[in-house]
């Protein structure tokens, strides 16, 4: 198949020192050859350029090029870069006057990604955790995508699908010769290698969806009785007046978030409508919407006046490994402590411990996040389709004592869902929402 040859600015939009246009597929040399006429750069050597526009052999700027010839290239074509001045006009101009060149068009968002895994570059979780590098805000999000994207999750999908394979014909052989072993023997042999399978499977899930939340933030919601002084921390946490505060009980209805760093990862921090008997249908559902917050929350902070008493309304929505402040130190000095919870004393009005609570929550999250060593399952894909493959074997397991046939249907049916993660098998239906959702190549 001859394909199109596509061309794109390949760094950010707006005024820049340096931008670079990226053309990738059979007609990239000729576009080097109508931009670049005098001499064609040597492939991978930076070569010191003058662009031109061939219609009328004027200058459209000057600067360096890159030929990499394929399949040595990102894409697995003929990639030409080409770095100019990174003015808008300049960027319009290259760019048309690559489009002037026959079978050439612009790139769709995430084409160049995805020609580099139908060329076999990269796998799809590789090529995930290239697209969540360029989101990266955070140092954990950082580290995590790096990791992905050198291909440590494709490896441990990859180990387990060779290992169901392996599995798979263990058991067909039993079909093909069931006289040769004796009853039983199958079972003995292949069960023990799908149960291992199962429990690895398992333990990836049970990550209190780690890699999930160093990708998308960790989440972390303000609750407790009206006026106890919820919104007054989120502010003071935040640095920032995000939520109305009032002396009038009731004042926070929706849950209002804000977004922090927080030992380099990204944290969400909710702060949510007063916990009491509501006055009337608006703060109802703001009460519900507090506890659905709460309840989804990875550690929930809750709030009550110093010298009051926890309400059973918040003691039961706080577990053993949340945070209880007293709030408005600066009013009334406290020296009872909830001792299930411990006793940090915070005022908003005057600063008093937030950066203590600030490092102690800093803490929480990188020690919930940080130092993984085994790569973490970043996204609710793969989630879904590990879930598939270790119900598959679940049931793989149930079925061998009842003989090798459906044993086999269903480890078959595992190794396709764990296919499906780096993209192996049949995921023709899955890429365009995954490539449309990359913003390389726009
Ligand atoms: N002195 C003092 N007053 C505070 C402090 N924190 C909050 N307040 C006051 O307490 C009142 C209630 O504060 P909010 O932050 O609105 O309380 P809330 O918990 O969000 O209240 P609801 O949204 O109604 O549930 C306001 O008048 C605040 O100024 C504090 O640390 N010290
Ligand atoms: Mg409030």
């Amino acid at each position: 198949m001859k394909r199109d040859t596509i061309a794109a600015l390949a760094t950010g939009a707006g005024r820049a020192g340096v931008a670079i246009v990226r053309v990738s597929g059979p007609h990239a040399r000729n576009v080097l050859k109508s931009l670049i006429p005098v001499h064609f750069p040597r492939v991978r050597e930076a070569t010191h350029a003058r662009f031109i526009d061939a219609r009328d052999n004027s200058i459209i700027d000057q600067g360096v090029t890159l030929f990499f010839e394929n399949p040595a290239s990102f894409t697995g074509e003929d990639v030409a870069e080409l770095h100019v001045h990174g003015g808008p006009a300049v960027v319009a101009a290259i760019i048309d006057a690559c489009l002037r060149v026959d079978g050439v068009r612009i790139a769709e968002p995430g084409e160049f990604t995805r020609r580099a895994f139908e060329n076999g570059k990269l796998d799809l979780a590789e090529a995930e955790g290239l697209a969540d590098l360029i989101d990266a805000e955070t140092e954990g999000q950082r580290k995590q995508a790096v990791r992905q994207m050198r291909g440590a999750l494709s490896a441990l999908y990859e180990g387990w699908r060779v290992r169901l394979i392996e599995a798979a014909a263990l058991i067909e052989a039993e079909i093909d010769f069931p006289d040769e072993d004796l009853p039983g023997a199958l079972a003995q042999k292949a069960g023990p290698i799908l149960e291992t399978l199962a429990a690895d499977m398992e333990r990836h899930l049970d990550d209190a969806h780690r890699g999930e939340r160093v990708r998308d933030g960790y989440r972390i919601a303000i609750i407790g009785p009206p006026n106890a002084g919820k919104s007054s921390l989120l502010n003071a946490l935040a640095r920032r007046e995000a939520a109305i505060v009032s002396d009038i009980p009731g004042t926070t209805r929706d849950v209002v978030e804000v977004r922090l760093v927080l030992g380099g990862f990204p944290v969400w921090i909710a702060d949510t409508a007063g916990l009491r008997e509501a006055a009337d249908a608006i703060e109802a559902e703001g009460v519900r919407r507090a506890l659905e917050r709460a309840e989804e929350a990875d550690l929930r902070i809750g709030v009550v006046e110093a010298g009051s008493d926890v309400p059973s309304s918040l003691s039961s929505a706080l577990g053993p490994e949340d945070f209880l402040v007293r709030s408005k130190a600066d009013l009334i000095r406290q020296t009872v402590e909830y001792a299930e919870y411990g006793s940090l004393g915070v005022s908003a009005m005057t600063g008093e411990a937030i950066p203590e609570l600030l490092s102690e929550l800093s803490r929480r999250v990188a020690r919930t996040l940080g130092g993984q060593e085994a790569p973490a399952l970043t996204r609710a894909r793969h989630r879904r389709l590990v879930e598939e493959a270790r119900s598959a074997l679940i049931a793989g397991c149930r079925a061998l004592s009842s003989g090798p046939e459906l044993a086999a249907e269903d480890v078959r049916r595992a190794a396709t869902a764990i296919g499906r993660l780096t993209g192996r098998i049949d995921v023709e239906d899955l890429l365009d929402e995954i490539f449309s959702t990359f913003c390389i190549g726009k």
